[in-house]
């Protein structure tokens, strides 16, 4: 994925320009990895945002809805990954136990990474709610235990 940005700058069959053995191949898009978002009625509402990453579904709750137009930032605040098969879990979480209250899903699709660092997802969703390319920034990236990210999309021409 590091080579992404660079690759969809550059029409390999015009510049002499190396494509890059690493990460996608040119003109060829990331694949398409798991994008879901479950509407969590626990103690506090909030929206959990899950991304498949590693094998893994990186997670984020954000506690006002997510936003389907730019010019809207929501807190997301990452929380533990998630297997994969979470993807899919709709249900009641029992009363008194962790995360206890209603699971649904709410918006679920694919995306990709568009370019993507320690404090930093640019990705592209396509759900059925939320569809086009979305940004996850990393409030204080040099404080490594803070949790705390903004979630928004871009207008079509940014960044
Ligand atoms: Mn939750």
């Amino acid at each position: 994925m590091g080579l992404t940005r660079y690759q969809t700058k550059r029409r390999f069959d015009r510049t002499p320009e190396p494509a890059g053995k690493k990460g996608t191949s040119a003109g060829v898009p990331a694949p398409e990895l798991i994008y879901v978002i479950q509407k969590h009625r626990a103690t506090h509402l909030h929206w959990d945002l899950r991304l498949e990453e590693g094998g893994v579904l990186k997670s984020w709750a954000v506690p006002k809805e997510p936003p389907t137009e730019a010019g809207v930032k929501r807190l997301a605040v990452e929380v533990e990954d998630h297997p994969l098969e979470y993807a899919s879990f709709e249900g009641t979480i029992p009363a008194g136990e962790y995360g206890g209250g209603k699971v649904e899903i709410w918006d679920r699709g694919t995306y990709r990474v568009l370019e993507a660092t320690p404090a930093k997802r640019w990705i592209e969703i396509t759900g059925t709610r939320l569809r086009g390319p979305y940004i996850l920034l990393k409030l204080k990236p040099a404080e490594k235990d803070d949790r705390n990210w903004l979630f928004f999309k871009l207008k079509p021409k940014e960044p």
